[in-house]
Formats: structure tokens, C-alpha cells, sequence
């Protein structure tokens, strides 16, 4: 029996012509976007089938890279909560991504069939970044829903997040927000308003926005907002290429401002990444006259201390269970301070923000980042209910604006600018204040390019090597001679072709040189 009556003609439109495999990795498909015709057109229809299998609710997809390259592109897939795809479908997907042309329709068929799925109507809401494959790849998944039967929304140009927040709205019937852009802009600005009531006393804000979608999205927010109140400067906003020496990953990898930014005094500077889901911020330090980094890991202390300040007020801290998810990548210094000085605790999870979201869902009050800065707040419906239920009306108020400052959905580098000032404002510190918290442990990041990166296997946290043999000891026997604070890992990364090495230890000198060490000991064993 033939389910849909365009597949095989889309299928055909859309055939695979590439024998690489792919695998549905950290944050979907990527690669360069001239593999990727076939891939994004299989999860249009994908979609489309996990919308069928959640009784026709709104199901995301986006085309974007993020953080990579403007060659790259990628597709993820968004669940109908409007959080990652669920990982069971993840496999799904790495085998619909895989199979030969001539078996796609039997497969579809199979997953439709098994599911019992071909009485409804599939729905799925498609949005893009402003990579200039972006739209070719965008009608390609729209062609992928239509081979399913479904129906679509274009949104177009959209931050990641603001397709996150879209999902999740619509298929909750509004009540986390109105399904739209517009709504989005709504909900941030108005909590924003409220819980500013004064003025920050320096304005001086520069957002660097890697010449990417968040561009256009911030500019538009700020039409919502007194000036007074929020008025960044904007620079990269698409003038150059995306995320070519400036935006989250390049400075946190180098840290370094953006090129062409030179760090003024008294200036607050925050980066996002193409697809705004990723911020970091930065000044200069006056007293060393050096780039103060202030990475996913600062900001995920602020938020914790300022949500646990808030709650201690309340004298809610006691009946909640507080947690900051972490990968290995999160400074040493970082965690020492969650648990020693906040009392908070801590959690390591392997890289990828699906990772981190859904331990954070586990407590009660949850702050996620990873230190490459993608992350937000988890506020828990039994943490909700009990502030509602609280008589302190003028904590429990601003506590409440703050929480509408969140978005839940996913790590979103507009809102957490947004919360950042808030914070900031409202405790009437300076960026110079809050990098007082703790000092960082010097460290350093590289990327090693190897032929089969993948041959690399780590245990869960990702802090040691379990094949191939010998790795681990080999880069133990680096370690060691770096004294006791110092401590490194490698693993493939998920999103580019390549091994990531970590390294931490006393000095900087010391760092880059562990770091170095260490990827020389992959290149040689890998
Ligand atoms: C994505 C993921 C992040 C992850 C990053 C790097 O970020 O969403 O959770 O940390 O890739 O992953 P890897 O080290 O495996 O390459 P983005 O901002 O590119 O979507």
C-alpha cells in the first residue's frame, strides 16, 4: 500500500549521493553544507513522523551550525516540549540519515506502520539561521514534511532559542507564552520592565552578536524596552563573516576580544554565537590592563547565587534542592566555589546541553551552563507552586518577573543577557565585582584534527580515555608533571571534525603548555 503519494518524488529530489555516515551527535547533523541536502530533507520527514507520534503536536526544526564555520550547516530536530529530541529517536535519526535511497520509503513505512501512526495530521515548525545555505536547506526539509503529509510553519530567520520557546508555547496551549516571535519579545521585555525599576548607572554595554541571526533579534528586542533601561551597542551584526574571528566560541577558545573590538574602560562586552544560544561576557581589567574572561561557568554562579539570595529571603532555600550542572570543561576554581561558598551542588555530565538540561529537570532550582557558555535556569513547577503559595509579596514578585526573564526551554543567549543585567542592576555591582567571585584556574582549549577522531571513547563525564589503550596512560603520565592542581582530558567533539584537549593548571604558561603536550600525545596515538 503506498502511504504517501509524493515520497518517492521528493525522495527522488533529494537522493542521497554520499557514502559518509553520519551520526546524529551533539547537537544534530552537521557538516559542510554541501553534504547535507539528503540528511535535511530525511529529518523534515522525520518530523513530521515524531509529530505524528506525539498525536499531531508542533514538532521543531532548525537549519543551523551554531558555533561552526559559515560553510557548515546542520539540522536538530526540537521534541514537541521544546526541548532536545528525545535520545531513543536520536538513533532513529542516525539510521534514517544512513539508510540507501531505495529503502527510505520502506523504512518510513516500517516506523509509520510499527507506530500505528497514519491517522493524524503531523505539524512542524521550521526556522533557519542566516548562513546562506540556510534557505535551500530549509525548503529542503519542507519538502521532507510534505512527502509525510504534514503541514509546516515557516518562521525563516529565528534564534534556536526562539524556536525552542515557540514549540514549547504552542504546544501548551500559550499559557508559557503567545507561539510567536512577537510573544517572545513580549514576555522577555515585560519581565525585563518590571524587575528594572531603576536605571542601570552604566550603560556602557557592547554586544558582539559573531555576525549571526542574534543581530536582528536583538535589535528588534530592543524596540520593547525603554532605552534608558537596556540600549547595547551592536557590532558584527552581519557586516563580516559568521563566527570568523569573533563571536562565543572564538573568544572563549582564545581568549581574545572579537577582531577590530578594542576593550574600553568601564565597558561591559558580551559575545553570542550564530545561532544565539551561547554568551560569554568580558571587560578590561584596570588593574592588570588584561581581557577578563567571565565564561559559562561565571555565569552560571551568578545566576545561582542570585536565585538562591532570593530564595533564602523567602525562606524557601531550606525545602528546595538546589544543583549547578556542569561538564568536565568547567573550571576547577568554579565548582570549588558552588559547593564551598554557595553550598550548592554540583553535577558533571558529558558535553552537550540535552545532557545538562535533563539532569537540571532532577532538582528542584537548577542553573546549567556549559563553560563555552550555552545554559539557563531550571525553576521546577514544586519550586514554582511554593513561591506562588509564599506571602512575601515584594520578593516573591520580583522572584516571579525574574523567573519570566528565564527562558526554560533551552540555554538562549538573549535571555541570559537580559538576566545577567538584571542581576547586575539590581545588586548594583560591576562586571570588575562580579569576576571577584573567584579567580579562574588558568586554562586552555585546543583542537587537534585527526583521521578518525572517533576512535576515541571516554567514560561518562568525559575526564578520562577508555580506548584506544594506552591514551589515558599516556596523557597521565603528562599530567603528572604539572603538579597537582593540573588536570586534562580529550574528547571527539560532536559537532566539527576533530578532538577537543582540555587542560587546567596553576600558571597560563603552564596550561598552554599541558594543553600542547597532551595534543601531541593525541596526534601521535590517534
Ligand atoms: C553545541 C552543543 C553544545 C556543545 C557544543 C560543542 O553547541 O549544543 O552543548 O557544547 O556544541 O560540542 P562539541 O564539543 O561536541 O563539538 P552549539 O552552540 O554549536 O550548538
Amino acid at each position: 500500500m503506498k502511504l504517501f503519494s509524493l515520497f518517492e518524488h521528493f525522495a527522488a529530489k533529494h537522493a542521497k549521493s554520499c557514502a559518509k555516515r553520519f551520526n546524529y551527535g551533539t547537537a544534530g547533523f552537521r557538516d559542510n553544507w554541501t553534504q547535507l541536502d539528503s540528511i535535511v530533507f530525511r529529518m523534515g520527514a522525520l518530523a513530521a513522523v515524531r509529530s505524528l507520534d506525539k498525536n499531531g503536536s508542533a514538532v521543531g526544526l532548525m537549519i543551523t551550525a551554531s558555533h561552526n564555520p559559515e560553510d557548515d550547516n546542520g539540522v536538530k530536530i526540537i521534541d514537541s516540549c521544546g526541548e532536545m529530541l528525545e535520545s531513543s529517536w536520536e538513533a532513529i535519526a542516525s539510521d534514517i540519515a544512513n539508510s540507501e535511497n531505495e529503502h527510505l520509503y520502506a523504512k518510513f513505512a516500517d516506523l509509520i506502520n510499527d507506530k500505528e501512526l497514519n491517522q493524524r495530521t503531523a505539524l512542524v515548525f521550521i526556522a533557519r539561521d542566516t548562513r546562506k545555505s540556510s534557505l535551500e536547506l530549509a525548503n529542503a526539509a519542507i519538502d521532507g514534511v510534505r512527502a509525510i503529509g504534514g503541514e509546516y510553519t515557516d518562521f525563516c530567520l529565528l534564534t534556536t532559542p526562539q524556536l525552542h520557546f515557540i514549540v514549547h508555547c504552542f504546544n501548551t496551549n500559550g499559557s508559557y507564552g503567545e507561539p510567536s516571535e512577537e510573544g517572545y519579545y513580549k514576555k522577555l521585555s515585560q519581565a525585563f520592565s518590571k524587575i528594572n525599576s531603576i536605571p542601570p548607572s552604566n550603560h556602557n554595554l557592547v554586544v558582539d552578536c559573531a555576525n549571526g541571526v542574534g543581530a536582528e533579534k536583538i535589535k528588534k528586542l530592543t524596540d520593547y524596552i525603554d532605552k534608558k533601561f537596556f540600549n547595547p551597542e551592536l557590532c558584527n551584526i552581519g557586516n563580516g563573516i559568521l563566527n570568523y574571528k569573533c563571536g562565543a566560541d572564538f573568544v572563549k577558545l582564545n581568549q581574545l576580544p572579537p577582531e577590530g573590538v578594542e576593550l574600553k574602560a568601564n565597558t561591559r562586552y558580551a559575545s553570542f554565537d550564530g545561532d544565539a544560544d551561547r554568551i560569554v561576557y568580558y571587560f578590561l581589567d584596570l588593574s592588570t590592563s588584561k581581557f577578563c574572561l567571565m565564561d559559562g561557568d561565571k555565569i552560571a554562579v551568578l545566576f545561582m547565587s542570585y536565585l538562591k539570595e532570593l530564595l533564602d529571603k523567602m525562606h524557601l532555600a531550606d525545602e528546595l534542592d538546589f544543583c549547578v550542572v556542569q561538564t568536565a570543561y568547567a573550571n576547577g576554581n568554579s565548582t570549588d566555589y558552588i559547593r564551598n561558598v554557595l553550598k550548592v551542588e554540583t553535577a558533571c555530565v558529558p558535553t552537550g546541553v540535552k545532557h545538562l538540561h535533563s539532569r537540571a529537570q532532577q532538582s528542584d532550582i537548577a542553573v546549567y551552563f556549559e563553560a563555552n557558555g550555552h545554559g539557563t535556569a531550571l525553576i521546577s513547577n514544586k519550586a514554582e507552586n511554593k513561591i506562588k503559595q509564599s506571602m512575601d509579596s515584594e520578593v516573591k514578585q520580583h522572584l516571579l518577573n525574574f523567573i519570566d526573564l528565564i527562558n526554560q526551554t533551552n540555554g538562549d543567549a538573549i535571555s541570559d543577557l537580559l538576566v545577567v543585567e538584571t542581576i547586575l542592576n539590581n545588586r548594583q555591582i560591576s562586571i570588575n565585582d562580579w569576576s571577584k567571585f573567584y579567580n579562574d584556574l588558568p586554562n586552555r582549549q585546543l583542537k587537534v584534527s585527526v583521521t578518525n577522531k572517533n576512535a576515541i571513547k571516554t567514560t561518562f563525564d568525559e575526564t578520562r580515555c577508555v580506548a584506544p589503550d594506552g591514551l589515558q596512560n599516556a596523557i597521565n603520565e603528562v599530567v603528572q608533571k604539572f603538579g597537582t592542581k593540573a588536570r586534562s582530558f580529550v574528547r571527539p567533539s560532536g559537532t566539527e571534525d576533530i578532538v577537543r584537549v582540555y587542560a587546567e593548571a596553576q600558571t597560563q604558561e603552564q596550561a598552554n603548555l599541558l594543553a600542547q603536550e597532551v595534543a601531541a600525545v593525541v596526534e601521535k596515538m590517534i
